[in-house]
């Protein structure tokens, strides 16, 4: 019987029988013999029409990191395939299992200048796990289900290239070497349960016996693990410190976290990593590698289900090899109890001091608001099960800290990427995969004009995603970093302003602009309450820079130097600083600590009429046709 099917039919079939549901894109006539097949399934398979083919990667990336499944998304040839390739990075780097169609020229065509031609599959070879050009309609069914096989398997981007003549061929045509037996793949899949030898279990736990002050280290890999992460940390009596990519692996307000870690994390988390005599690696290739133990400080213990990223990041005395929960369940047994609760206790106390000191920062009532109000604002409006979706710049910080995420609330962010413009896209993802879950994309002003248009795609596809933009007229973490990284003045970074509210209406749908920290959690749970997709935007003070929990003298010397060098608005930042430190003054979580209350309290009016005396000045300079950047800050 003669297949009526074409080869794209053929592909989208195998889809639906992977289980696929929604599909990010763009066409194009590099891709349209697939988009016909697309029509036909369309009630198998959701299109999210996206502006720009990054953000169909990006959103399949997003989609996978929220569900655990394949994420799918596809572009014409050529220029829509290179504009996939930050996703597929993503995808890499952020181990999310994803497949990328691309649409190629006509494959007797292919290396001849020919129109849109270019060897994608070479392009993308550095970048996908699996990489395959299609050679005919009978080599489609075999390559998708590798493909898919691979990227849920080895968590990263599958990429198939698909000539366009071959996209409209019938399923039939084309030869068909005679090993090539029909049928002889299939999409059967079962994720793997991986344990480590009794033997390897053991030593682990005798690795671990004795030992006073263990700290865990728990990251990607050890979401959707909580119940053993708590029973190990219990046993252990060990502080969990978490990398930022594994914030939602336990709710921030567990008694057993001390937060996040590194540039966006907190004191207790720093303490006990300097302070700890055993250390346990969960799920985690935290990059940040000085603010691991010492190499030979600590014994340790890595979890992990790839075992060539064991001991990637610090020296590993007993590597297991398995999946986290399956691991951790099975070492729980093995593991004495720590009768020594006292380094857990006084990370515990560590940490009671933190969120005095993020809440005194969330809660300022300075003007222009701090742009920590409204992250804080974000725990009073976000949904019991509400998936945040963070992005890269000082919004890191403010997210990381400010942000108590609850138990069955997730966050994901592009965390090793590293990818400006992740949150718009992550959130299209998993408002996709979650209808009816409130998502919401924490964001700063750089990334949300970076990838605009596709607030669009929230509009057409009618996902009602809620927007939080942190308006600096900067790129604030390049300009924080120039200047404390290697003391130079800011240079490059201004960013024009947009005005989110109007932009948000002339697309269709609606938007809030917060300028006032004493009534922000009030407006954004007004707008959070509209339905439909919402822009709230936050203009913020841009002179407050994310202050490490620990400062170095390294810091504040380069940043002396930039100020000497002639940083914009130097005064300003000083004063700045100064008034945040006296206003922490009391705060044993703050570098302010040192600072007598008394003295913190008397002077801290005094910073502040010099700060808003700086600002004022400022305005008037930019009325008079001075440094625009303050008359920016209020378009
Ligand atoms: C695609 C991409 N380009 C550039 C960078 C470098 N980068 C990291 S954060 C950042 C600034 C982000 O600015 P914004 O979104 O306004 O956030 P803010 O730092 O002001 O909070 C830049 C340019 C990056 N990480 N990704
Ligand atoms: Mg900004």
């Amino acid at each position: 019987m003669s297949d009526e099917r074409t080869a794209s039919d053929v592909l989208v079939d195998r889809l639906v029988g992977w289980g696929v549901d929604t599909i990010f894109g763009l066409p194009g006539d590099g891709i349209n013999g697939l988009m016909e097949a697309l029509r036909r399934r369309r009630d198998d398979i959701r299109y999210i029409h996206v502006r720009h083919e990054e953000v169909a990667a990006m959103a399949a990336v997003g989609y996978a990191k929220f569900t655990g499944k394949l994420g799918v998304c596809f572009a014409t040839a050529a220029p829509g395939a290179v504009h996939l390739l930050n996703g597929l990075l993503d995808a890499r780097l952020e181990q999310a299992p994803i497949l990328a169609i691309s649409g190629m020229t006509y494959h007797d065509l292919i290396g001849t200048s020919y129109l849109q031609d270019v060897n994608i599959d070479y392009l993308v070879n550095d970048v996908a796990i699996y990489n395959q050009r299609i050679m005919g309609p009978q080599h489609v069914t075999n390559v998708v289900d590798y493909a898919v096989r691979t990227a849920l398997t080895d968590r990263g981007p599958s990429h198939l290239a698909f000539p366009i003549d071959f996209q409209a061929a019938p399923a039939d045509s084309g030869t068909r070497f005679q090993r090539n037996v029909p049928g002889h793949t299939s999409t059967a899949y079962r994720p793997p349960v991986r344990v480590p030898t009794r033997q390897d279990l053991e030593a682990a736990a005798a690795a671990l016996r004795g030992r006073t002050k263990p700290a865990i280290l728990a990251g990607a890999g050890a979401r959707g693990a909580r119940a053993e992460l708590e029973a190990v940390a219990e046993k252990l009596g060990a502080p969990v410190i978490k990398a930022q990519l594994g914030k939602d692996c336990l709710p921030d307000d567990s008694p057993y976290t001390t937060g996040g870690i590194a540039l966006v994390g907190t004191r207790p988390s720093e303490e006990a990593l300097e302070q700890c005599d055993a250390l346990l690696i969960v799920g985690s290739s935290m990059p940040y590698i000085e603010f691991y133990p010492k190499p030979g400080q600590t014994t340790c213990v890595q979890i992990d289900d790839k075992p060539e990223r064991i001991g990637l990041r610090h020296p590993v005395d007993v590597p297991l090899v398995g999946d986290t929960r399956a691991t951790l369940a099975e070492l729980l047994p093995l593991l004495d109890r720590n009768g020594d609760r006292s380094f857990l206790t006084t990370a515990q106390e560590g940490m009671a001091q933190w969120w005095d000191l993020m809440a005194q920062r969330g809660t300022r009532s300075d003007t222009p608001m701090q742009p920590q109000v409204p992250a804080w604002a974000l725990n009073d409006v976000l949904a019991p099960d509400a998936i945040v979706c963070g992005d890269s710049g000082t919004v890191t910080t403010w997210a990381a800290r400010q942000i108590k995420l609850r138990d069955r609330q997730l966050f994901s962010f592009s965390g090793t990427n590293c990818s400006m413009a992740a949150a718009l896209p992550y959130a299209i993802g998993a408002a996709a995969a979650f209808p009816g879950r409130q998502v919401v994309a924490f964001t700063g002003d750089g990334s949300m004009t970076m990838q605009l248009g596709d607030f669009l795609t929230a509009v057409q596809h009618r996902l009602p995603i809620k927007i939080v933009v942190i308006k600096n007229n900067t790129l604030g973490l390049i300009k924080w970093e120039q200047m404390v990284f290697l003391g130079n003045p800011e240079y490059g970074v201004n960013v024009a302003p947009l005005d989110f509210v109007k932009f948000a209406e002339a697309a269709g749908a609606r938007g809030l602009s917060i300028t006032d920290p004493t009534t922000c959690a009030d407006r954004m749970r007004e707008a959070f309450s509209w339905d439909g997709p919402v822009i709230v935007e936050c203009l913020v003070d841009e002179h407050v820079p994310p202050i490490p929990a620990t400062v170095t003298t390294e810091q504040v010397t380069k940043l002396a130097e930039a100020m000497r060098q002639g940083t914009p608005n130097r005064n300003r930042i000083a004063l700045q600083m100064v008034k945040d430190m006296l206003d922490e003054s009391g705060f044993e979580a703050s570098p302010g600590h040192v600072i007598p209350r008394r003295v913190g309290k008397a002077l801290a009016g005094v910073a502040s009429r010099l700060r808003n005396r700086a600002d004022a000045q400022h305005a008037d300079q930019a009325r008079d046709g001075g440094p625009a950047r303050v008359a920016r800050r209020h378009p």
